[in-house]
């Protein structure tokens, strides 16, 4: 998840679900991290009032009103994988 078209594209693939988009707080509370980069987020979209679950929530789901909010990380929703272009080629 770099910057808001991404946002949308995830929102284009996955039309009913709410997902996971793959940023944690897990490590230091607050402290938002790209689990695929293990980079900080430059990029948040969060909802009016998330992120609001504390250490309970470490992890983010993508909504359908393109909004983030922070979730537990045991609840169940489909994964959105991040994957290079040149993965897909063939040699
Ligand atoms: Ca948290
Ligand atoms: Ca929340």
């Amino acid at each position: 998840m770099q910057n808001a078209e991404e946002n949308e594209n995830i929102i284009s693939m996955s039309p009913v679900n709410d997902v996971w988009i793959l940023v944690e707080d897990s490590a230091a509370e607050n402290q938002w991290v790209n689990k695929v980069t293990g980079q900080s987020v430059n990029y948040t979209n969060w909802n009016a009032v998330e992120p609001n679950g504390g250490t309970n929530e470490n992890c983010v789901i993508l909504t359908q009103s393109r909004k983030w909010e922070d979730y537990p990380c045991s609840a169940r929703f489909s994964y959105v994988c991040e994957r290079s272009l040149s993965s897909f080629k063939d040699d």
